[in-house]
């Protein structure tokens, strides 16, 4: 039986975090055996709010090397930079034609955004969502394993492509989120009450993939708890809870294990067992990224070969999409 096809994109917003990885790139790296996959650098989507050229360049480069050493692999994935295959961009326009601005105008990370943005919020930031769908079903994905936050796009995701099939007939695949059930939305540090972000300007909040574990540690340390004794899960408790619940994921064991374990232990305890046990998770990922990195021209290569079959299915895609749309005989 032919296997399903899984889509999924991070931006190159800045370096990438824990909560980038619990909650989507550790999940592709398990279930990539049992799906085609599609890893994609959405280097565009990155764009709608402004970006150094240098510094994005670098951090293009910075996660499309961590996905590889986080353990994706060219044998079941394809990953690839979005700007390298066009029909990204093509497929948008054309969605654009199809999508109500009032869809767009319901997109509550685009009224985050927005808000926090100083300078003009760009249409590009606007129309975000539907690049998004134009990444999904250009590869009839299945499947889109995202964190939490990306729910909403990918519900207008499937609602584009319905109004796309209903006016033009059957061209694209209806996709479903995979969202983990745990780890889906790792909080911030400093902060427990937002997720863990990579455009949050205090660099405390979040734990990166090639943080020191003296750095790690110094993080871990700051984190905010609260005054009470008890070291266990609880929702109204979101300091502790989250630092429970990336323990839980970087270890695998059950929560009442951890609870019992750190029973009678106080905060300094759970916070210098949690430094241990981030830095021995991230370093095997960070040795493979210094050799991915210091071997020159490595990394392009995969990522060549990576556009080049996505560009492969995409142009295929396309022409379809031309034909229905009676762009093209
Ligand atoms: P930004 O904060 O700049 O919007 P981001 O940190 O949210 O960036 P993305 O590239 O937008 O990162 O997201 C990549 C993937 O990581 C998505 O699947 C997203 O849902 C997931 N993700 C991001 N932050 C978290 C988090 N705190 N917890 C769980 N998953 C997350
Ligand atoms: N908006 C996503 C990144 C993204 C994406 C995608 C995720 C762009 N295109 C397609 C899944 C599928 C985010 O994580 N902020």
């Amino acid at each position: 039986m032919a296997k399903k096809t899984v889509f999924s994109g991070i931006q190159a917003t800045g370096s990438l975090h824990l909560g980038n990885y619990l909650g989507a790139i550790s999940n592709w790296v398990k279930m990539q055996e049992e799906y085609d996959n599609y890893f994609c650098v959405v280097d565009l989507h990155t764009i709608t709010v402004p970006q150094d050229p240098e510094i994005l360049k670098a951090n293009i480069r910075e996660v499309a090397g961590l996905l590889f050493a986080a353990g994706i692999d060219e044998k079941n994935s394809v990953v690839f930079i979005q700007s390298y295959v066009k029909g990204h961009s093509e497929l948008a326009w054309i969605f654009n034609c199809v999508t109500p601005m009032g869809w767009l105008h319901r997109m509550t990370q685009f009224k985050e955004k927005s808000e926090k943005q100083k300078d003009e919020v760009s249409v590009g930031l606007f129309d975000y969502p539907v690049l998004q769908a134009a990444d999904i079903l250009l590869y009839d994905a299945h499947l889109v394993p995202v964190g939490e936050d990306q729910k909403q796009h990918v519900e207008l995701c499937r609602d584009i492509a319905q109004r796309f099939n209903y006016r033009y007939g059957e061209v694209f695949v209806l996709p479903d989120a995979l969202i983990p059930p745990v780890g889906g939305r790792v909080m911030g540090l400093l902060n427990p009450e937002k997720k863990m972000s990579k455009s949050e300007e205090n660099l405390n909040d979040a734990i990166f993939l090639l943080d020191t574990p003296d750095e790690i540690g110094a993080k871990i340390k700051r984190a905010t708890t609260d005054s009470q004794r008890e070291i266990c899960f609880d929702q109204n408790r979101p300091g502790v809870t989250n630092l429970l619940t990336i323990y839980e994921l970087l270890t695998g064991k059950s929560r009442t294990e951890i609870e019992d374990h750190f029973s009678g232990k106080n905060y300094s305890v759970l916070k210098g067992e949690l430094t241990e046990v981030v830095s021995e998770s991230l370093r095997p990922l960070q040795e493979r990224y210094r050799e991915l990195t210091d071997e020159k021209g490595y990394l392009d290569e995969m990522l060549a070969r990576g556009a080049e079959k996505a560009g492969e299915q995409a142009e295929r895609k396309i022409r379809q999409v031309h034909e229905h749309l009676g762009l093209r005989k």
